[in-house]
C-alpha cells in the first residue's frame, strides 16, 4: 500500500481557511465531498484529518496523524512529545496579561497575591516562576475577558490579536508572556518512507514562503544609468536585461524583497528608472 503523510488541521476556526490555503499553495488539493473528519489528497499522498486545535498535539505525538498545522500557543500550552518544524506566517497573535484599564500597574509585581484568570495555566505558571511573582492562576474554559468585570479576578492572561476584545471589556495590556503564530509539527519517529514525503511538503513550503516576501520587478531604464540599477536590484543572480526598441534604454527584470522595497523604488527613480511595475510571485525556488 502506498505510504501516505497524515497531517492534521483545525476543524473549523481561525486556522482553517489559512491551512487549507497553504496546503493549496503548496499544489495540494483536497476531494471535494468527503466527510468533514478524513479528506484525502488528489495529487499527493497525504491524508488530512480535521480536529480541535487543543487535540492535535496530542494526536501528533501519539503517531495518529504524522504532522500538525496548530499555533504555538497550543503546542508550548500542551507540552506534548512534538517536533516544531516550521513556522508558517499566519495565525499571529500574542499570550497577553491584562487589567482592568483604571489600574495603576508599574511592573510584574503588580501580580503579586492577586487572581489571574486563563485558559493557559502552564504558560502563566512559567511567567509567573520566571518572574518570582506569586499569584493565584483561576483556571477556566473561556470567556476569560468578563471575569475581571463580575469580580472573579484581578487580571486576566489571555490571546490577543487586535486588541479590540480587551478593549471593549475595559482591560488594558501590561505584560507579552508569548508571541505566536500558526506553526508546522511532526512525530518524532517518522518512517523513512514518512521523512521523505515531509521533505517534500517542506521543499514546497519554502518555496511559497519565500515568494511572499518577495516581488518581481519590471523597469525601463536608461542605458548610461544601468550600471547603478543593477546594483539596485540584483535580484537572486542578476537582473535580466533586454534592449528596448528605442535606442537608449533597456528593460529590466528582477526580485525584490519587501523590506527594501519603498527604499529601492526611490533609487530607481533618482537614476531615472520609468514604466517600474511589481507583481506578486507565487513560488520560488533559490
Ligand atoms: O474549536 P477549536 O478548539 O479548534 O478552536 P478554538 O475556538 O479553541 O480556537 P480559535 O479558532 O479561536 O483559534 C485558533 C488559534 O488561532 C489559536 O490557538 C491561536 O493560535 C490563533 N489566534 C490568532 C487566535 C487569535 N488570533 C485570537 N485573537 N485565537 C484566539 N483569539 C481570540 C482571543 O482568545 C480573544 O478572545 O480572540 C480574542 C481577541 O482578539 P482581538 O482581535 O479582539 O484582540
Ligand atoms: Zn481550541
Amino acid at each position: 500500500m502506498e505510504t501516505k503523510l497524515k497531517i492534521a488541521v483545525q476543524k473549523s476556526g481561525r486556522l482553517y481557511d489559512d491551512s487549507i490555503k497553504i496546503l493549496k499553495e503548496c499544489g495540494i488539493e483536497l476531494q471535494n465531498g468527503m466527510n468533514k473528519l478524513l479528506n484525502e489528497a488528489t495529487n499527493f499522498p497525504m491524508q488530512i484529518l480535521f480536529l480541535r486545535d487543543d487535540d492535535i498535539p496530542q494526536y501528533v505525538e501519539d503517531g495518529v496523524a504524522d504532522i500538525g498545522i496548530v499555533g504555538e500557543n497550543i503546542i508550548y500550552e500542551t507540552n506534548k512529545n512534538v517536533s516544531l518544524i516550521d513556522r508558517l506566517g499566519f495565525g499571529k497573535c500574542r499570550l497577553s496579561i491584562a487589567v482592568p484599564r483604571n489600574e495603576n500597574y508599574a511592573d510584574g509585581s503588580f501580580l503579586n497575591k492577586k487572581r489571574i484568570a486563563t485558559t493557559y495555566p502552564l504558560l502563566l505558571q512559567q511567567f509567573l516562576d520566571k518572574n518570582k511573582i506569586d499569584a493565584e492562576i483561576h483556571e477556566i474554559s473561556g470567556s476569560v475577558e468578563i471575569t475581571t468585570g463580575v469580580g472573579l479576578a484581578d487580571a486576566i492572561c489571555d490571546l490577543v490579536s487586535s486588541g479590540s476584545t480587551l478593549f471593549s471589556n475595559g482591560l488594558k495590556e501590561t505584560e507579552v508572556i508569548l508571541n505566536s503564530e500558526a506553526a508546522l509539527i511532526s512525530n518524532k519517529n517518522l518512517s523513512t518512507e514518512k521523512q521523505l514525503l515531509l521533505k517534500k511538503l517542506l521543499f514546497r513550503l519554502q518555496a511559497v514562503k519565500k515568494a511572499k516576501k518577495y516581488k518581481y520587478i519590471l523597469l525601463n531604464a536608461p542605458d548610461d544609468k544601468l550600471d547603478i540599477i543593477c546594483s539596485l536590484i540584483p535580484g537572486m543572480k542578476s537582473p535580466t536585461i533586454l534592449p528596448l526598441g528605442i535606442s537608449g534604454w533597456s528593460s529590466l527584470h528582477s526580485v525584490v524583497h519587501e523590506d527594501d522595497f519603498w527604499n529601492i523604488i526611490e533609487g530607481l527613480k533618482e537614476n531615472g528608472a520609468e514604466g517600474i511595475l511589481i507583481a506578486p510571485i507565487e513560488k520560488m525556488i533559490l
